[in-house]
């Protein structure tokens, strides 16, 4: 069983996490779940409780929610391939510290916005949730900046999973153009530099449901029904595989398995 990613769009925080399975090459399936109607319905609350996007099925059939927890499992599988970091180390910290940042004070920055933005009644409170949300965005941005200094990407030389959630919430900003990008100057480098990243486009191209080019592991689309029904049949199959130890029964078993896409 391969691992699958609920994503939420539109321009859901997943977006980094598209990015990284994309990075990572290997097989995966996507999810698309719609907000708000379909994040908080009664048929995604039992993958994600809290009702919220992202969510992994791991490939063992666990479900992990909340990015930094993701991209944190996603990157301990990569260790071998430069994309993880053996806990303790420096890189691994750093690693956990930027995606904390990442995390409350970018992706928090941006919240009075869309609390402006889909919720506010009247024009000052609007006004106020403005203020507030562009002065913190103005000083996640700042605060970006200076750890970029000397650095081409967020660790260092080369691209983390920390870079792939930073294009994911940084955009937000095209959206509501709370700071002009290019009075910061490294973070419009390394945002721009993202921007032309094939894994980068493919994701843009996922939530905008464009044709998508996967380097080669995307296997493509399950419903949540499928994601859902496959958790339940696979209980079966364990379950039959368990009280059957003759070989004939272990065939009809084998046999009995559905070829949906979430069961591959
Ligand atoms: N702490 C969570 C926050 C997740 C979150 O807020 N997800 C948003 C999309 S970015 C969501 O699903 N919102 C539900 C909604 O819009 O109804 C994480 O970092 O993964």
């Amino acid at each position: 069983m391969h691992p699958i990613l609920f994503y939420g769009v539109p321009e859901g925080c997943s977006f980094g996490s598209i990015v990284a399975l994309e990075w990572l090459g290997e097989p995966y399936r996507l999810c698309r779940v719609q907000m708000p109607e379909v994040v908080s319905s009664d048929l995604y609350a039992p993958i994600n409780p809290v009702r919220e996007t992202p969510t992994l099925r791991t490939g063992d059939g666990r479900f992990i929610s909340e990015s930094v927890a993701i991209l944190n499992h996603l990157a301990a599988r990569g260790i071998d391939r430069g994309w993880g970091y053996r806990q303790g180390s420096a890189a691994f910290d750093r690693f956990n510290q930027v995606l904390a940042f990442l995390n409350t004070s970018l992706f928090s920055a941006f919240s009075p916005l869309w609390y402006a933005l889909e919720h506010s009644t009247s024009p000052a409170v609007t006004a106020a949730l403005h203020a507030y949300g562009r002065a913190e965005v103005a000083k996640a941005h700042a605060n970006l900046e200076a750890m970029l200094e000397g650095r081409t990407w967020l660790l260092g030389d080369k691209p983390s999973f920390a870079d792939a959630y930073f294009a994911g919430i940084a955009r937000w900003n095209d959206f509501h153009r709370a700071v002009d990008r290019s009075a910061y100057p490294r973070v419009a480098q390394l945002y721009e530099r993202l921007e032309a990243d094939p894994a980068v486009r493919f994701a843009h191209a996922i939530e905008e449901e464009r044709q998508a080019k996967s380097a080669g592991s995307f296997l493509g689309h399950v419903t949540i029904e499928e994601a859902r029904a496959s958790r339940a049949t696979i209980r079966g199959w364990r379950r039959r595989a368990r009280a059957s130890s003759h070989p004939s029964s272990a065939r009809a078993f084998a046999s009995s398995r559905p070829s949906s896409p979430a069961s591959s």
